[in-house]
């Protein structure tokens, strides 16, 4: 199948997709969005996600999912060979299900809490106090979510899937000494993501300097 077209722009959201994509080798054309110059706010990328954020991935039929996790399973569950995730029904499948939705609602939600921090609260004065909150929970999350990571580098292991994809692109968007103090071994897992020959461009295109 090709065709996908990729609404992103650089060491945002979609970079998780764009890894994914260029890790199962699988056919698609980047729309890069020049943020600078509210891309996100015209009427053509509102047809696309009235929602004004990336990523959206458009299919080849010309249907937009957006929303991580619902992007990454699409792709693994279309492109079964391509190993995204694990098969579907399987218990690694579940977990690697739990751990994607649980980085997206809690640490991919509560960074947007810490960058955008005026959006969740209507008193200015409350910023510092909410971004200071925001920045306990990502650690704690983080934590978490490394303390599921038993064997390594992987999540599930030596097999790298989109939950891995996910957490390497949230870990590019914190300290690298936060990340590494919340949790040793998810550091471990984003450098292992990192360290893939043919994900090099990709990665570096998508990392913060
Ligand atoms: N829940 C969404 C979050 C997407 C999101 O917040 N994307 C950010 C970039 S990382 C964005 O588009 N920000 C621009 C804005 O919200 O104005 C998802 O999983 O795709």
């Amino acid at each position: 199948m090709t065709g996908y077209v990729l609404y992103g722009y650089p060491e945002s959201g979609s970079a998780a997709i764009e890894v994914a994509l260029v890790a199962a080798e699988i056919p698609f054309t980047f729309h890069n969005l020049d943020v600078d110059n509210g891309a996100l706010e015209t009427a053509e990328f509102q047809a696309v996600n009235p929602r004004g954020q990336v990523p959206a991935l458009k299919h080849p039929d010309g249907s937009i999912i957006t929303e991580v996790p619902a992007i990454l399973n699409h792709l693994a569950d279309a492109h079964p060979h391509c190993g995204l995730a694990p098969a579907p029904g399987t218990s690694e499948r579940a977990q690697h299900d739990r751990w994607l939705a649980f980085l997206h609602a809690n640490v991919y939600e509560a960074v947007l809490r810490y960058y955008y921090t005026e959006r969740y609260t209507d008193d200015p004065a409350s910023v510092p106090a909410v971004k200071s909150a925001a920045f306990s929970y990502i650690a704690r999350h983080l934590a978490l979510f490394g303390d599921a990571i038993t064997q390594g580098p992987f999540l599930l292991g030596d097999q790298p899937y989109g939950v891995d994809y996910l957490a390497w692109t949230l870990t590019t968007w914190l300290d690298p000494d936060h990340v590494q103090s919340a949790s040793p071994v998810l550091a471990h897992l984003a450098r292992a993501v990192a360290d893939q020959p043919k994900l090099q461009e990709v990665i570096a295109r998508n990392t913060p300097s």
